[in-house]
């Protein structure tokens, strides 16, 4: 079946061998299983942490965590009740509808709306649609940002990120082209030193060491280059891509990393994230990416 819906998740099959599985907690994918026009064999391309959580006890630890409407720690008034990386990734989502059924693909729509769990503490209007869209060798998540409120409010103002763990070997994973590119490093020790943009020198980004980069007006299109395969990522609306590998020195920190998990992944994570997007009432954002398998 091209598309299988159960109790908690929604399975992708394309009709030429590649896969995808969606939870339905957090929109997050947890699998994209994809061969690549030189190996046309199906491997899986994305790291999901072996003691991640799927039950909707807490954010999944991998695949790709939707981040809405906050990254990072909160630091917008409206979102001083939320976690880190906002509430999208840790709220269920609705089957909202099949977008595409076809030879060429295959192709979902989840949807988020203020319930209780979101009100309580986000008292802002708006409706979020994610479209997840499988092709022979493509992986397509689409984010739909609505502001909903009817009257001329303020706009609504937010940060959107898609926090892709890609299966690689992260002592020898290349992310390029970032060249040139203004970044902020978070592993530095001080708020002041964090918040002092440094520009990338090297052609090719490795993550041989901790890794928390913050690339403001980035190209949109990205090279994942490891012994395991190739990705490219084309981003579309999210002007920043973050690159973050905890290696050894965060990594065992993180209660649901599984062993050495770090040593097999890197996240390359189109946003917007350096300041806010704003959406006046009735008006729409969309951020999109294409994740191909290259290798
Ligand atoms: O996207 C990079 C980052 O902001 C890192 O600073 C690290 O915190 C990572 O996200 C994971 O965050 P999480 O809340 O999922 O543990």
């Amino acid at each position: 079946m091209p598309i299988e819906q159960l109790a908690d998740r929604v399975l992708l099959k394309h009709p030429k061998g590649a896969s995808a599985e969606i939870l339905l907690y957090g929109a997050t994918v947890l699998s994209w299983k994809s061969g690549s026009a030189a190996n046309p064999e199906p491997t899986e391309r994305l790291f999901v942490s072996s003691k991640a959580a799927l039950d909707g006890s807490k954010p999944v630890r991998g695949g790709i965590p939707v981040v809405f409407p906050c990254f990072g720690a909160p630091t917008h008034p409206e979102h001083s009740k939320l976690g880190q990386h906002g509430f999208a990734r840790s709220e269920v989502w609705i089957f909202d509808s099949i977008v595409l059924d076809n030879e060429a693909g295959v192709s979902v729509r989840l949807t988020l709306e203020p319930k209780a769990s979101i009100t309580e503490k986000y008292e802002r209007p708006f409706h979020l649609a994610y479209v997840v869209t499988l092709a022979e060798h493509q992986l397509s998540t689409d984010l739909h940002v609505e502001n909903t409120a009817l009257s001329t409010t303020s706009p609504l103002e937010f940060q959107a990120l898609l926090h892709n763990y890609i299966r690689a070997s992260s002592d020898q994973v290349l992310v390029t082209p970032l060249q040139g590119v203004s970044y902020y490093d978070k592993t530095e020790a001080t708020d002041e030193l964090r918040n002092c943009p440094k520009v990338e020198q090297r052609t090719y980004v490795d993550v041989k060491r901790f890794t928390d980069f913050v690339y403001e007006n980035a190209p949109g299109t990205y090279q994942i280059s490891s012994p395991a395969g190739q990705v490219e990522i084309k981003a579309k609306g999210f002007k920043d891509v973050v690159v973050w590998n905890p290696q050894a020195e965060t990594g065992v920190k993180i209660a649901d990393m599984e062993e050495g998990g770090w040593e097999r992944y890197v996240c390359v994570e189109p946003g917007y994230v350096r300041g806010f997007a704003q959406l006046n009432a009735g008006e729409t954002w969309i951020g999109q990416q294409v994740l191909t398998a290259k290798l």
